[in-house]
């Protein structure tokens, strides 16, 4: 029994899990912990080393089949977002996009020709990727996208419009934007080299500034009819690749939870005042009871998703009310631990405030927790309350 597995679900886990997590967990000590509070200063991150890095140890579309992708289960792409989320969300971030939504979309949806030409060299980093969805304009509801492709004279697509807040951005090799057509929505390959095609970093941020964030601007890009992902038309498809993500996003959480636990847990004990360790304090117990039940019940539900994700498959709803609670309990815990630190709290040379600003980015992408409220209140009333 340890203070971040009072359960024991350690028990719960098999081999190949356990070693998959013990990989990540290094990869995160060594590459990671070291380095990301300057990062985070710097509002910088080496992207592109990372990317090989974790294209090295086969972080990047791990949860893909073929093309160079290990093909891992869902449950151990889980736990790698969890030891990655320990470190920062925003390397888990930079694997998100690359794996479950760049890399997922031509893998569930290009042809074979996208398949070959980007998922070998995505795989290992070489290549990285992004996706385009939101809008300045457009977030929550992305039926309302404005960015538009037309086909020019029945031969070459031309793609119009701006996507805002594109994590790896402008980093990134080759761009998975989805566009508003005459037959409905199409997700469209874009090579970011193509003319017309320009990423502006997003400044100014106070949360994930170990990550990438991007403005995409599309102006007249003129791609062949087969940068089109001939596999799906419609909202389905962007969403089909945000379920993906989201998953990774319900065990992401539970290990920035971890982290701000394991934390406050660690300076309870040294911190002295009224010639007493504050862990000594009823007050300071009460608050590390509270945050290891709501962990604890966290992992257990990220754990589940990932064994029903294994067995069946996982119904929207059943995503949505992991990340709904995951994120909300990872954020209340951050917060929790910071009032524990008191002022050392606010400063980086601690990963509780740093955590506590990215999780409110978390709260909000890949779904809103109003979005994810809504979607389980849909599947229990039959009832749609978006619009
Ligand atoms: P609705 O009419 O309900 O559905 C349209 C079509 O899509 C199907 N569908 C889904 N398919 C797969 N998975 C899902 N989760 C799906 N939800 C719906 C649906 O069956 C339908 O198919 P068809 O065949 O009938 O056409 O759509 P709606 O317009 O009412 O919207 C529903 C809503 C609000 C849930 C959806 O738009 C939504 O999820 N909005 C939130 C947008 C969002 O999450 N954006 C994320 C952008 S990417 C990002 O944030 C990356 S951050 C990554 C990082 O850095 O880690
Ligand atoms: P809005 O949709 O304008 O929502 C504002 C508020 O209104 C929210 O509280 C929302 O829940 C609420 N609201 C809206 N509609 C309703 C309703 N019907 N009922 C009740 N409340 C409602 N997008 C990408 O496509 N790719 C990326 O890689 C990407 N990376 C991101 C990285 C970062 C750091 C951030 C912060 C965002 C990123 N996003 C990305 C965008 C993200 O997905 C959107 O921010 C998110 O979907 C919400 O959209 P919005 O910010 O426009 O908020």
């Amino acid at each position: 029994m340890t203070p971040d597995d009072l359960l024991e679900v350690d028990g719960l886990l098999d081999d190949e899990e356990r070693a998959v997590r013990a990989t990540v967990r290094q990869v995160v000590d060594e590459q990671v912990r070291p380095h990301v509070a300057g990062w985070y200063e710097a509002g910088e991150l080496p992207a592109r080393e990372l990317a090989r890095e974790l294209g090295r140890v086969g972080l990047l579309g791990m949860h893909l089949e073929g093309y160079g992708c290990a093909g891992t289960s869902a449950t151990a792409y889980g736990l790698a977002c969890l030891e990655l989320e320990a470190g920062d969300s925003g390397i888990r971030s930079l694997v998100s996009v690359q794996g479950s939504l760049a890399m997922y979309a031509i893998r569930a949806y290009g042809s074979e020709e996208h398949r070959t030409t980007w998922l070998p060299r995505m795989a290992t980093g070489e290549a990285i990727g992004c996706f385009g969805l939101t809008e300045p304009d457009v977030g929550s509801d992305p039926a309302g996208m404005r960015t538009r492709a037309r086909r020019e004279g029945g031969g070459d697509w031309v793609l119009d419009g701006t996507k805002m807040w594109i994590t790896n951005g402008s980093v990134a090799d080759v761009a998975v934007v989805w566009a508003q057509t005459d037959d409905g929505v199409r997700g469209f390959v874009v090579p970011t080299d193509t003319p017309g095609f320009t990423a502006n970093p997003v400044h100014h941020k106070m949360s994930l500034r170990a990550s990438v964030t991007s403005e995409l601007v599309l102006e007249g890009v003129r791609l062949p009819v087969s940068a089109e992902l001939p596999g799906v038309q419609g909202l389905k498809g962007p969403l089909g690749c945000l379920n993906e993500a989201r998953f990774g996003i319900v065990f992401g959480a539970v290990g920035a939870a971890r982290d701000c636990l394991l934390t406050a847990i660690d300076y309870a004990g040294s911190r002295v005042q009224f010639d007493r360790p504050i862990g000594g304090f009823q007050l300071t117990q009460a608050k590390l009871a509270d945050m290891t039940v709501e962990y604890a019940k966290a992992l257990l539900l990220a754990l589940h998703l990932g064994r029903v994700k294994d067995r069946q498959g996982l119904a929207p709803a059943q995503i949505s009310l992991g990340k709904l609670n995951n994120v909300r309990e990872a954020l209340e815990i951050a917060r929790t631990t910071r009032t524990i630190l008191g002022a050392n709290g606010i400063t980086l040379e601690y990963p509780v405030m740093r955590h506590a600003n990215n999780l409110e980015s978390v709260l909000t992408y890949e779904g809103t927790s109003e979005m994810h409220a809504l979607t389980i209140g849909q599947a229990l009333t039959g009832r749609q309350a978006f619009r």
